[in-house]
Order: structure tokens, then C-alpha cells, then sequence
């Protein structure tokens, strides 16, 4: 039995969120709404059509095709103008341990996130060369809570699924690995993650130990 572990992006390696929020706000605003950090939280782990169909069912805006497509690559250059300031002290607590520990033990290391700007933002961090696949936005046709997703990253780890473990930080999340019959850890609330399998707030809860205990069993 050989595990592989796949990793979520943003709420698990990086907090994007607040970038996200700040981009969706900018656009709600020009739009004449506004959108507030409790709305934001319907968007984690939502693709970006996804986001920007929610965002107008908030401002009770219709958009015709052209308008939807110009409001997609306006929040995506605003975002991408944040993650350009992106460094390793964004990485979230723990994470590089975690990473570490398991590229020392020749574990196989996935992304499977559903953001299309994956790649560069590991390159901004410097965590890029951890990982052994990358299965993102550019690369997946159905979103979470589809297991396509981490589906497709167990294969290009060459691990099945069952052998595979999953962070995921959005109820979505959780049900994607679940659906493609993985262990699901939680990170963050666990009265909101109620469906993983096990629940951290954070990697500073997760103990080397632990980690060696999923390897090995
Ligand atoms: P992009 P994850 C997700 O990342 C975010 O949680 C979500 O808010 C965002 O809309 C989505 O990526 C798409 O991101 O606009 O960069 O393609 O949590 O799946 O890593
Ligand atoms: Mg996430």
C-alpha cells in the first residue's frame, strides 16, 4: 500500500481568501452593491463563474453574456494584481513541516484546488517544488463537490484513491474527497466541516506522529 496526499489551496496552504473578497468586493461596488466578508464565505473552494453567479444573485443583477465575461477577467487582473505581492510569509502555519516531513518519506504530494491561478501562487510562495502533480481549475470540467478533481490527482500520483489523504478547508471540499472515497481531514471550524474525518483548525494542531500513524495504517 503506497498513500499520496492531496492538499486544497486556498484556506489550507494560503489564506487567498482575503484577496478573493477584496477583488469580488471592488466589483460589487463598481456594480452599485456592496458584499460583505460573510457573503465572501459562500465562495471557498467555488470556482470563479461560480463566485461571479452568486455575486449577482446577491445584487439582484442580471449580466448579459458579454458583461459576465468582462466582470470574470476584471476580478481575475485585481486579484492577480494582490497575488503578484504574494511571499513565503504567507504560507499558513505548519504547512512547510507538513510538506517536509512527507518529501522526506518519499510520500507522493498533490494540489487539488480549484483555482486556475494554482501554479503561480505556489511559485509566489516558494512551495512549488513539493509537489508531484498539480490538478487545479485549468484542469478539472465539473467543481467541487465533484471528486473529479482529486480524482484526477491520485492518478497522476499513481495512488488510489482509497490510499489517498485530502486537506480541505470548504464543505465542498470535504464532500469531494469523501465522494472519491479518501481520507478527508478538515481544516478550520469543525462545526462547519462536520462530514471530514478528522478535524485540525490549523497544521500547528497536526502532530508528526499523526501524519506517520495515516502513512502507516
Ligand atoms: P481562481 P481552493 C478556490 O481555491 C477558492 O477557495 C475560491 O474562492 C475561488 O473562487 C476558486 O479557488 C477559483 O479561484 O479565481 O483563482 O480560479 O480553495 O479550491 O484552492
Ligand atoms: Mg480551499
Amino acid at each position: 500500500m503506497k498513500r499520496g496526499f492531496i492538499f486544497d489551496l486556498d484556506g489550507v496552504i494560503v489564506d487567498t481568501a482575503k484577496y478573493h473578497y477584496l477583488a469580488w468586493k471592488k466589483l460589487a461596488n463598481e456594480l452599485g452593491f456592496e458584499f460583505t466578508k460573510e457573503q465572501n464565505e459562500l465562495f471557498k473552494g467555488v470556482s470563479r463563474k461560480r463566485c461571479l453567479e452568486i455575486l449577482l444573485e446577491i445584487g439582484n443583477r442580471k449580466a448579459t453574456q458579454e458583461e459576465f465575461d468582462t466582470w470574470m477577467i476584471e476580478k481575475n487582473v485585481d486579484y492577480l494584481e494582490y497575488i503578484k505581492k504574494m511571499d513565503q510569509s504567507e504560507i499558513l502555519p505548519d504547512v512547510p513541516k507538513i510538506l517536509q516531513y512527507l518529501k522526506e518519506n518519499n510520500i507522493p504530494i498533490a494540489l487539488g484546488s480549484a483555482s486556475k491561478n494554482a501554479q503561480p501562487i505556489l511559485e509566489k510562495v516558494g512551495l512549488l517544488h513539493y509537489f508531484d502533480a498539480i490538478v487545479d481549475g485549468n484542469n478539472v470540467t465539473k467543481a467541487k463537490p465533484d471528486p473529479e478533481v482529486f480524482l484526477l490527482a491520485a492518478k497522476h500520483l499513481n495512488v488510489a484513491p482509497t490510499d489517498c489523504v485530502v486537506f480541505e478547508d470548504a464543505v465542498a471540499g470535504i464532500e469531494a474527497a469523501n465522494r472519491a472515497k479518501m481520507i478527508s481531514i478538515g481544516i478550520g471550524d469543525k462545526n462547519v466541516l462536520t462530514e471530514a474525518q478528522f478535524n485540525f483548525v490549523d497544521f500547528t494542531e497536526i502532530s508528526l506522529d499523526f501524519i506517520k500513524e495515516i502513512i502507516d495504517n
